[in-house]
């Protein structure tokens, strides 16, 4: 963490709190004239006497009209969350009184801060890293306990930590290359090229780790589709009610009921699954809605994150539910066979049905039977393939590309090893993947590239 704090010579002020009628509202200034504003419009003492860390109740007055009792909290920088000075004033939850608070704070001599300025400060400061920085949006904008989470984890810097491990390796790797080069005259090569590659290896693996985290960090951050296909009448719509615990799609026992999609979200332990009803699909139908249904079914299907496949097992014969297998394998779809409607028959008859077919789950749909154990697969395929670094998962696609490239540089470095070539280049393809980790945290970054980020919070953050 820097020393060295900047204090910016414009105040700025924002509404913290989301607008809108609340409890209380908190309005925040910071910067270098926050507790002269503030001083100038509380009367009932004088803040720049006043302990940091410590709280205040009186009236905001301006112009001689009290605008409403109010409690501030006093942080003088450094020991603030930008590093600046900042107060906090907490008012009541009435957006015609934080207006009237603001513009008093506005005519008082502060600007309306930007998106995200309160948070590019605390940058600026060295207070948070860009990865933890950017972290802070994510925790404003997520909506499932896993996504908070994991946002609360890179706040807290795992994420910057796993970055720094990753950094000291290559530190030191092209520590060892640079020592090499001063002795090159002598034509000595001591340094273990083995030991070279081992470290390679080891960041090599290590970035890999992270980058398949992505994936897994896009479903906690994004949700996963999960379209629902079949024929006409095996029971979609009655499942998608089922799960969600509601009547969201009409049901009956009329084939091709479904005519259009229907979408909705489902929250298993913590993370969205935005299953999708489709059109039944059946080879002919002389309706023209109908067949423009299935059109769409079977686009969904090839969209969708995972396929629940959903038939009725007295209805489809072993073959081709082998083919719907066989053809979705080759698609590369993740997809579930589920057999529904087991209340009407004898599991055991059904599996022997199917002898060759892994993974069949028989579930009634309308009675919930086996319906837990439909979720955990759900789970399951989304957590296949998720390899998990000590739960430091990638959620922000800048740093999964950055990722990329220092994976790719290091690449690179791995082939030159292998082909022996000179130390001078190798420590091009150092300094390259070291650049890209670099503008994951912030240290190498242009300030277009800055401004961009920041830009995408909201006021007040
Ligand atoms: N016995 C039994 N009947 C079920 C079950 N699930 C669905 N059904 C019945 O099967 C019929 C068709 O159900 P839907 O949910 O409308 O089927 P669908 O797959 O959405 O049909 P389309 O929209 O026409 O493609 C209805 O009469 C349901 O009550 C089940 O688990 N057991
Ligand atoms: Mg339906």
């Amino acid at each position: 963490m820097s020393n060295r704090y900047i204090a910016w010579d414009d105040t700025i002020v924002a509404l913290a709190t989301p607008p809108g009628v609340g409890a209380i509202g908190v309005i925040r200034l910071s910067g270098k004239r926050s507790f002269e504003i503030i001083n100038e419009l509380f009367p009932s003492k004088d803040l720049t006497k006043q302990a940091s860390h410590s709280l205040h109740v009186g009236f905001i007055v301006h112009e001689g009209k009290p605008l409403d009792e109010v409690v501030l909290s006093l942080f003088k920088g450094p020991r603030s969350y930008t590093g600046e000075d900042v107060i906090e004033i907490s008012c009541h939850g009435s957006p015609f009184i934080q207006q009237q608070v603001i513009d008093a704070c506005l005519q008082s001599g502060a600007r309306l801060a930007k998106p995200g300025e309160f948070t590019q400060r605390a940058f600026l400061n060295g207070k948070l890293d860009l990865s933890q920085a950017e972290a802070v949006a994510d925790l404003i904008a997520s909506n499932t306990s896993a996504s908070h989470k994991t946002a609360l984890n890179n706040i807290r810097g795992k994420f910057s930590d796993a970055l720094k491990d990753l950094r000291e390796q290559l530190i030191k790797f092209s520590a060892l290359i640079e020592l090499e080069l001063d002795f090159s005259q002598e034509d000595v090569e001591f340094v273990d090229r083995s030991q070279l590659k081992k470290l390679v290896a080891e960041a090599i693996q290590h970035t890999d780790a992270l980058v398949h985290s992505f994936k897994f960090g896009n479903v906690i951050k994004n949700g996963v589709s999960v379209a629902i296909i079949g024929k006409p009448n095996a029971g979609k719509s009655t499942l998608l009610n089922t799960l969600l615990n509601e009547d969201r799609a009409i049901v009956s026992d009329i084939p091709g009921t479904t005519r259009d999609t229907i979408e909705e979200v489902l929250n298993i332990d913590g993370i969205l699954f935005r299953l999708i009803d489709t059109a039944g699909i059946r080879n002919h139908s002389h309706d023209v809605i109908e067949n423009f249904g299935i059109e769409k079914s079977l686009q969904k299907m090839k969209q969708a994150d995972m396929v629940i496949y959903l038939f009725d097992p007295t209805e489809i014969p072993y073959d081709e539910l082998q083919s719907v297998a066989t053809d979705m394998e080759q698609k590369g779809i993740n997809y579930l066979l589920v057999g529904n409607k087991i209340d009407r028959s004898d599991e055991t008859d059904m599996r022997m049905k199917y002898p060759t077919i892994d993974g069949l789950l028989f579930i009634s749909a309308k009675n919930g039977f086996h319906l837990e154990v439909l979720k955990e697969r759900m789970m399951d395929l989304v957590l296949k393939d998720v390899v998990s670094t000590e739960n430091v998962i990638v959620t922000n696609a800048r740093h999964y590309h950055a990722l990329v490239q220092v994976n790719e540089a290091l690449n690179d470095v791995m082939e030159g090893l292998r082909n022996k070539i000179p130390g001078d280049l190798l420590a091009l393809d150092i300094r390259r993947s070291l650049q890209y980790l670099g503008e994951i945290t912030g240290e190498i970054t242009n300030e277009d590239q800055l401004d961009y980020i920041f830009s995408k919070f909201c006021i007040g953050k």
